[in-house]
């Protein structure tokens, strides 16, 4: 629509707020309600036509979670931003920053109820329920000043989504060519995130001799370690602890690190190794339900917590020492503290690997042959790609612990847990890493609720091997009925012939149906340089030694009266 002789529009503002955020590739739907946003960033940058909205924010999510930073979605009013809710859900619960612009009506009309065309009673009540901020643009002249804030609460600890409704008359509205200057110019338009808080001097001390004393330290690391590598390094050298994450801060340290435990701290070897430990330092983990066991895991009473978000110290466990501020200044200060040699028992090394060993040796045992779909991925995988995970039985028993990460913008999985994000993040993963390859392993459940986004992967050919871990339906829950329920419900489904499937899409398809097929056929997918789907056919593969079921309570079973 805009000519180049012609003032900037909305789209225009779009691009140089895109750009000066380092963001060159966008997801969305095209509608009416934000086609002149569309179309300036399919000129100016890249645009990459999704088939629903949900996957926009998937893929602008995993984009910026694989370049650690921020990605945009682009969706249109009413439904659209409405299907954009679930993967805003899960951006909001990662502190993933993204960037979602929706459409919005004519402003004339805005709050009327006449029935315009995408008209919705509250559009700005449901992205603030899902969202970490939500805002309209409310005239042409503050559209910047909407954008800048939004996208530096997206940026801003706890991060998140940060959803801005634009209505479409003003996106088509003449911007002032000096505020586009001001924002391609560089830094000082969008501000920079708060300054980080800095933690008392005197938790600080004590927390120091705490950890100087101690005997048998651990540290347990989340997503919010990611940033602190090197910190985190000296610290485990100078106390001698050993390193249990989250399945956020997976790859902080490389897990091929002898000092890396891993996400194992539930396992009864894990349990047993904190029962023992006399000083537990956390940093930016949430301890959420699936890594706690519903918060039945007992953590030493010595508790030290860093975390940049207040709210988050002491809400699942009491923490002896509050520690409020940026992870890696945190640590920073610490070892500034700390003296050269610290307390650790001589023998406390040894332990830390024949755990280790012990918790991998176990779980390899207990997937069966499952494990050699994790070590052919392995072995065909880069050191540096990208590994995306769906909600499925492999990636919850192994592909979130035994699968190595060796650093945290691999680790691209759902959060939330909500199922069928997987591809669309994939997708997101790869585009944003153009350099390595990217796989995704789904289940055929996961993969059936966002289906049509095989013809997004066909469409923009990243370097993508999908791995579609077909067990004919919900296999998480049926093992569950079959374990605790009389009858099966809502769990075996219609899956589609995947060979027939990836060929209507123009997409190149393997089978893996024995365990010595897995290194071949992975080896050849992830060297491709586009997209493969590749099928594991359970049934032919075999089962795992116990079926899988998740960490969840159920009550106990009662007797009738
Ligand atoms: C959005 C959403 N809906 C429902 C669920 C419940 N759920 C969790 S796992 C699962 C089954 C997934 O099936 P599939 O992808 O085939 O993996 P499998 O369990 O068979 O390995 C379901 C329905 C969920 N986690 N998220
Ligand atoms: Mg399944």
């Amino acid at each position: 629509m805009n000519q180049p002789s012609a003032p900037p529009d909305g789209g225009d503002l779009l691009v140089a707020l895109l750009c000066h955020l380092g963001i060159d590739t966008v997801f969305g739907i095209v509608s009416v309600h934000n086609l002149p946003l569309v179309a300036a960033v399919d000129r100016e940058l890249r645009f990459v036509p999704v088939r629903h909205e949900a996957t926009a924010v998937s893929a602008a999510d995993a984009y910026g979670r694989a370049r650690g930073g921020i990605g945009c979605a682009l969706t249109s009013t009413g439904t659209g931003a409405g299907n954009a809710a679930g993967s805003l859900v899960e951006a909001l619960s990662a502190g993933a920053p993204v960037l979602h612009i929706t459409g919005q009506i004519d402003s004339a009309h805005l709050g009327r109820g006449r029935g315009f065309i995408h008209e919705t009673k509250d559009q700005l009540g449901m992205l603030r329920a899902v969202s970490s901020y939500a805002a309209t643009v409310p005239d042409a002249a503050r559209a910047a000043g909407v954008l800048c804030e939004a996208a530096t609460a997206a940026l801003t600890a706890p991060a998140g989504p940060a959803s801005v409704e634009w209505p479409i008359d003003l996106q088509y509205a003449a911007q002032d060519p000096a505020v586009l200057d001001a924002l391609t110019a560089g830094p000082g338009t969008v501000r920079p995130p708060h300054p980080a808080p800095a933690p008392d001097d005197g938790e600080l001390d004590a927390a120091a001799r705490l950890l100087a004393r101690a005997r048998r330290p651990l540290v347990w690391a989340g997503g919010g370690a990611a940033v602190c590598r090197t910190e985190l390094t000296a610290l485990l050298e100078r106390t001698g602890a050993g390193l249990l994450t989250s399945n956020s801060g997976r790859g902080v340290i490389p897990e091929d690190d002898p000092r890396v435990i891993g996400n194992f701290a539930t396992t009864p070897a894990g349990r047993a190794l904190l029962a023992d430990a006399d000083v537990l330092l956390s940093v930016g983990t949430h301890f959420r339900s699936n890594e706690t066991a519903d918060y039945s895991l007992e953590l030493p009473a010595a508790h030290i917590q860093i975390d940049l978000d207040a709210d988050a110290l002491g809400r699942s466990y009491p923490a002896r020492h509050r520690l409020h501020g940026h992870a890696p200044h945190v640590l920073a200060a610490l070892l500034g503290r700390l003296p050269e040699q610290t307390a650790a028992d001589e023998n406390w090394a040894a332990r830390l690997h024949a755990v280790r060993t012990e918790v991998r040796d176990r779980l390899r045992v207990s997937i069966g042959p499952q494990a050699a779909l994790c070590d052919a991925l392995r072995a065909a995988l880069p050191r540096e790609a990208v590994i995306a995970r769906d909600v499925t039985i492999a990636s919850s028993s192994w592909g979130n612990r035994l699968l190595e990460i060796f650093d945290p913008r691999d680790n691209v999985f759902p959060r939330g847990g909500g199922i069928g994000q997987g591809l669309g993040m994939g997708i997101g993963a790869a585009l944003a890493r153009p350099q390595a390859p990217t796989v995704v392993m789904a289940g055929d459940g996961g993969l059936a609720v966002h289906l049509g986004e095989l013809l997004t992967l066909a469409q923009t050919r990243p370097r993508l091997t999908l791995v579609v871990l077909n067990d004919g339906g919900y296999g998480v829950l049926r093992n569950m009925q079959d374990r605790y329920f009389d009858r099966r419900s809502g769990v075996d489904l219609t899956t589609p012939d995947f060979a027939l499937l990836a060929r209507a899409c123009g997409l190149p398809y393997a089978r893996i149906a024995a365990e010595e097929e897995a290194g071949p056929v992975l080896a050849d997918a992830v060297a491709a340089d586009g997209p493969t789907l590749v099928e594991v056919d359970l049934g032919a593969l075999g089962p795992m030694k116990t079926p899988f079921t998740p960490p969840v309570k159920l009550p106990a079973p009662t007797t009738a009266p």
